[in-house]
């Protein structure tokens, strides 16, 4: 059919630009002598994206016939950023299209500049998801990712007077050419009313959830394309929508307002993505948006399901879930009331489906990123799933009981229900109960999560439920597009682009290590990538800064455990050794350009004060011409996935400078060493285990040990431990007004004294003051230094999410990968 009719597009430049001009003319509807480069990239776009959905039809087409098990990757955050270019590139389009543009008088550089952000999370956990995504469609599974389609995604970030401000994200503002709406995908989703009973002819008690109030679930599908294959996956993302358009009541007695009100309670709940990353705020609202997405991917899924006329046994043989942290958890009380009350099946038997179907991944330990919710607010809004809960809970307790008959204490550890008053559910519990298998994202922390705050479900599930996956990063987005020259280079010595697929293949770099010829390639890439990251900190700041200088990268959420307080304490301290120099002194030191980037949750004040901090700093030390250009400070605002494209290939070196044993895994770590970045870092997260891949001449590392913090903790508390004293001596700069009115800080300071500094600042400083000399040191030998970063990025073939998603799909959902054909 599709060849009869010319349906099918063809991937050649004449192809494309026949595909351009027919989106300016009849899309867009414009005319090819009057376009800009917002309409050249609409157009290129929806080029891209016809090409695109006909992979997808492909793809779907033939699951639905071999209706192999899928994996379902529910997620409330996905942090896609741009997708233009990844398109042409996975799709084998760059090339093509970029010449079948400049010939229509376009740069391809200025369209994909056009695109705005899709950022729908907020930091780690969604770019992860992602990642995930990429290297689902790129290795072939049959896999869904479910989410919400916020209408505001993560705040943008402005700066006013060094402070952070915040502004909405109305990414939708202009047509997403990414996103296919479903509208003939409608969702009833139900919350409040009542819980009656009743028996039924078999004598069972069965329950009825009625009287409900209704919000409907819009589908809008978003494809993601894999690398060199024809598979092109799916995230379902979900719209809430009034069941009625208006009350017609209200309306015809001219109430209008009131009569529109209903509509906009229901659309409120996919409205905005929540700002706090690791951090748990017990907004209603939140809780709603949880239920909604939930609710609306499993009715998806069980209808899919229920398509192939299946016993229901078979279900978890079909259907794997993936619950990314505890956001979803609702999904798997959700599953045993459709299984119980819908379907009519034994509480047993649906709790052994149920429990063979989920498997939860755990993100953080920080005990504020919890979630847990109050046991009034969940009966509330959902009152039939707060009665299943109390029932998951008694028939888990009493098993834990017969195995502990004589320890009381161990009941109130484990139970779903915290016995506070009011009571609160434990979501880490449910979704542990729940699922089959647990897993930390990267060694340290898998390990971690086993002996503090899941120690007890080790204790009776015993640890075979517990295992570690740690965490990867797609090589197609974080090099191949990120760093065209270094891909390129890579490339040419590698002899073929095999290694995107398979990224221990960059092992091969290591050889060419001693080749002069090569090493001078690698650092000209380098340092082209910092002379584009010179000119964007200059359009974004006004900053100029010298790309021969040691560029110095710290880019990540601010949170108080992520320690740029302690980078920047470390700047000043670096400020008033340059100060002290002599002229010739000065010129032996290495310059340095310390750049900084991330948001703050809008509540987190003591985070927004270390951004006003790091811009007083910035203010004073950058115009200080006494220090001849020796250091420059930078806060590069509104750090996102696309400016995170910019940075991360400019870096010589990042830090990852978490308290032992809080930063779960980082993932920017792996993108930078991956781009011939070293890392200045603490034994923490993936740091670990990049430094076992990388061996020790390669990595800064310092600090304290995970195993050392407890005690560190309870001597600040218990003991009157003395500040560092060089931090003592950074500590009284700040209060001396020197940058800057002193009172502002005082809060800031004060998480330093008083028997707190609970992330250990005072503890690290001097090894981190050591480490930073060793930097230096290193840097000056500049052939040393490009060794160094070859070896890095050529060790690297662990950390791609690829090998990531292999161990999930072999170790806990059991899929195959299904060839895609192409359906005619
Ligand atoms: C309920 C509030 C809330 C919101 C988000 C709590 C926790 C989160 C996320 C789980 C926080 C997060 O993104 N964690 C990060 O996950 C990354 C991917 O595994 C890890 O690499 C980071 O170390 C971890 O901080």
């Amino acid at each position: 059919l599709w060849e009869k009719y010319g349906v099918g597009e063809s991937d050649d430049k004449e192809a494309i630009q026949k595909s351009f001009i027919r989106h300016v003319t009849t899309t867009l509807a414009r005319s090819m002598f009057n376009i800009d480069n917002f309409s050249a990239y609409q157009a290129t776009a929806h080029t891209v994206r016809d090409r695109l959905i006909q992979r997808w039809n492909d793809t779907q087409q033939t699951h639905t016939e071999v209706d192999p098990k899928r994996v379902y990757y529910l997620s409330l955050e996905f942090l896609l950023g741009r997708s233009l270019d990844n398109a042409l590139l996975n799709l084998g389009l760059k090339e093509s299209c970029g010449e079948g543009v400049k010939e229509l008088g376009f740069r391809m550089e200025d369209i994909l500049d056009q695109e705005v952000d899709a950022a729908l999370g907020n930091g780690g956990l969604g770019r992860l998801a992602a990642c995930y995504m990429d290297s689902l469609a790129t290795l072939d599974y049959p896999a869904w990712g479910y989410g919400l389609r916020y209408t505001y995604g993560i705040f943008q970030q402005r700066l006013k007077d060094g402070y952070q401000v915040e502004f909405p994200d109305y990414w939708l503002n202009f047509d997403n050419p990414w996103e296919i709406p479903r509208l003939d995908i409608v969702i009833d989703v139900k919350f409040c009313g009542s819980v009656s009973r009743y028996t039924d002819e078999q004598e069972r008690v069965r329950h009825v959830w009625e009287g409900t109030e209704i919000v409907q679930a819009i589908a809008y599908d978003v494809p993601i394309p894999g690398y060199g294959t024809k598979n092109c996956i799916n995230i379902r993302l979900w719209s809430s929508k009034p069941e009625r358009q208006f009350d017609l009541n209200r309306f015809n007695e001219g109430q209008y307002e009131q009569a529109v009100q209903e509509q906009m309670k229901a659309e409120n709940i996919t409205a905005v993505l929540y700002p706090n990353d690791n951090h748990m705020v017990g907004k209603e609202l939140r809780l709603k948006q949880q239920y909604f997405w939930v609710a609306a991917s499993l009715h998806d899924i069980v209808r899919r399901f229920k398509k192939s006329q299946r016993l229901w046994t078979e279900f978890p043989n079909q259907v794997a879930i993936q619950l990314n942290d505890t956001h979803p958890t609702l999904a798997i009380v959700e599953l045993q009331r459709i299984l119980v009350d819908l379907e009519g099946l034994d509480w047993d038997d649906a709790w052994g489906i149920v429990t063979r179907t989920f498997a939860f991944t755990n993100h953080t330990i920080l005990p504020e990123a919890m979630e847990r919710w109050p046991v009034p607010m969940v009966s509330y809004l959902l009152p039939r799933h707060m009665q299943i809960i109390f029932d998951i809970n008694l028939f888990f307790l009493q098993k834990v009981e017969k195995a502990y008959p004589k320890d009381r204490d161990i009941l109130a550890k484990l139970s779903i229900i915290e016995e506070s008053s009011p009571q609160f559910v434990r979501m880490a519990h449910l979704a542990i109960v729940g699922s089959h298998r647990v897993n930390g994202v990267a060694e340290l922390h898998s390990s971690l999560i086993k002996t503090t705050i899941f120690k007890d479900f080790v204790g009776f599930y015993g640890d075979k439920k517990f295992e570690n996956k740690t965490n990867g990063i797609t090589p197609r987005r974080w090099l191949h597009q990120a760093n065209p020259k270094l891909s390129d280079l890579i490339t040419e010595t590698l002899g073929n682009k095999d290694w995107l697929k398979n990224l221990y293949l960059l092992k091969g770099l290591e050889k060419c290590v001693n080749k002069k010829d090569f090493r001078k390639r690698w650092v000209d890439v380098k340092h082209s990538n910092k002379a584009r990251l010179a000119k964007y900190i200059e359009k974004s700041t006004g900053i100029i800064v010298n790309p021969n200088a040691l560029f110095d990268v710290q880019v990540k959420r601010i949170h108080e455990y992520k320690r740029q307080f302690m980078n920047i304490l470390s700047v000043i301290h670096r400020y008033n050794a340059l100060k002290k120099m002599d002229t010739k002194e000065r010129k032996k030191s290495v310059p340095r350009v310390v750049i900084f980037g991330g948001k703050a949750a809008p509540g987190y004040y003591i985070a927004k004060l270390v951004i006003k901090l790091i811009n007083s700093v910035a203010e004073v030390v950058n115009k200080d011409i006494s220090i001849d250009d020796t250091l420059k400070v930078v806060f590069i605002p509104d750090y996102n996935v696309s400016v995170a494209e910019i940075i991360i290939p400019a870096s010589d070196i990042s830090q990852h400078i978490s308290t032992a044993g809080t930063e779960a895994s980082g993932t920017s770590n792996m993108k930078f060493v991956l781009n011939g970045g070293l890392i200045l870092g603490t034994v923490d997260g993936a740091n670990i285990e990049i430094h076992e891949e990388i061996g020790d001449e390669n990595i800064f590392m310092f600090g304290h040990l995970a195993d050392r913090i407890d005690d560190l903790r309870h001597a600040h508390r218990y003991r009157n431990v003395p500040m560092d004293p060089a931090l003592q001596a950074v500590v009284n700069d700040i209060e001396s007004g020197h940058f800057g009115d002193s009172r502002i800080f005082a809060p800031l300071i004060n998480t330093l004294t008083h028997g707190k500094d609970y992330y250990l600042i005072s503890d690290d400083f001097e090894s981190y003051l050591n480490a930073q000399i060793l930097v230096d040191e290193a840097y000056k030998d500049q052939e040393g230094w490009s060794k160094k970063s070859i070896l890095c990025a050529a060790n690297m073939g662990k950390f791609s999410s690829d090998r990531a998603i292999k161990e999930y799909a072999n170790q806990i959902w059991n899929i195959e990968p299904v060839l895609v054909e192409t359906k005619q």
